[in-house]
């Protein structure tokens, strides 16, 4: 692995260091990703000036979900599809804010990627200047020298098929985590001179932490398992336990902390959601290959998400993320086979 300690290393360089890991490698990947980044680029440039270019609120329509649908979350849609349309490395595209598949013009070559993005996530935090971001999963595609348009097969992968997970924060600093494997490294954007920078190379997730993150608004209509929360809020008869409270209402931003900090992100399923309510492809899946690959964990309540075939592209399913013991404890919970169950201490 390379020392990054003293190293002042751009997110093009390390792309094209990665690409030189791979002899064979044609250099499609790595272009794909700079257009990425140019995309990520102009989206945070514009959340940045949101509430001076007046795109902020609401438009008249809402999306697929039957949400409103924000004027920044169509203007970070269009500008992804914009930068990855004609570049020929992508053969399908699918976001959370487009009904079906992205298809590419007739008029540009059809590559080996697929593309999976979730534009704009938080968008209920806009409106109030809190960090958003945006998520995006790449898969190669099922037959890989196929050249016509990709379909909804290329999509509907398992998430430890994903070849590259990441997103981009809109905090106050932009950053890009990502993964294609090998680790998970932050990018901090500096604006000033318009790129981003390392800075922090393969961050590893506390296995345990602190903190639970979850939308504990929800506790009436969870499952009676989920008592787990509880036995995090009270301290045990050696004085351990309770953990801190965050949610910020983007999963982006709690996985983030979570990354850092560990503990545990949730959403589960409750009886007004069956499935919670974070998507399968444009969240779950990047997220969890970020936590995965950081040494934590991403589960369903039962396995590892990146394990489910997915059945559609806008499928949601439950998901509880972050440090390894954290969510081994869960799992005990759900399975009713965690000791403090047994010894009534919950
Ligand atoms: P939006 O992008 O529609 O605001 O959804 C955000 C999100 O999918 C995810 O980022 C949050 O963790 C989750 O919803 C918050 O949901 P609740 O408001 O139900 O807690």
């Amino acid at each position: 692995m390379n020392d990054y300690s003293n190293k002042l290393v751009t997110i093009e360089r390390q792309i094209s260091e990665q690409q030189d890991m791979f002899p064979e490698a044609t250099g499609e990947f790595s272009r794909l990703l700079r257009d990425l980044t140019l995309a990520l680029r102009i989206i945070a440039r514009d959340v940045r000036r949101a509430g001076l270019n007046d795109i902020l609120g609401y438009t008249q329509t809402t999306n697929i979900h039957g949400e409103s649908v924000k004027k920044l979350d169509e203007f970070a849609n269009d500008i992804i599809f914009r930068a990855m349309d004609h570049g020929g490395h992508l053969c399908v595209m699918a976001s959370e804010e487009s009904d079906g598949l992205i298809t590419i013009p007739n008029e540009y070559k059809k590559g080996r990627y697929v593309l999976a993005f979730d534009p704009l996530d938080g968008s209920s935090n806009i409106d109030v200047n809190i960090t958003i971001g945006t998520i995006f999963s790449v898969y190669r595609r099922l037959e890989p020298n196929e050249i016509t348009d990709g379909n909804a097969a290329d999509l509907l992968q398992p998430g430890f098929k994903q070849v590259c997970a990441g997103y981009a924060l809109y905090g106050s600093s932009t950053q890009l985590v990502y993964t294609t494997g090998h680790g998970v490294d932050v990018f901090t954007f500096d604006p000033t001179i318009g790129e981003f920078l390392l800075s922090h190379s393969q961050v590893r997730i506390p296995k345990r932490g602190k903190i639970y993150s979850v939308n504990e608004g929800n506790y009436h209509s969870w499952a009676p398992e989920l008592q787990h929360v509880n036995y995090l809020k009270l301290p045990s008869s050696d004085g351990q336990r309770p953990y801190s409270s965050r949610y910020i209402g983007t999963a982006i931003a709690d996985i983030h902390r979570t990354l850092f900090y560990g503990g545990i992100f949730m959403y589960p399923s409750d009886t007004k959601s069956p499935n919670g309510k974070l998507r399968l492809i444009y969240e779950v899946n990047p997220l969890a290959a970020i936590i995965e690959e950081a040494g934590g964990r991403a589960s369903n309540g039962i396995g590892s998400v990146l394990e489910l075939q997915p059945e559609s592209i806008h499928q949601r399913v439950p998901v509880f993320m972050g440090s390894e013991d954290d969510v081994n404890d869960l799992e005990m919970f759900l399975r009713g086979e965690h000791p403090a169950q047994k010894d009534g201490s919950v």
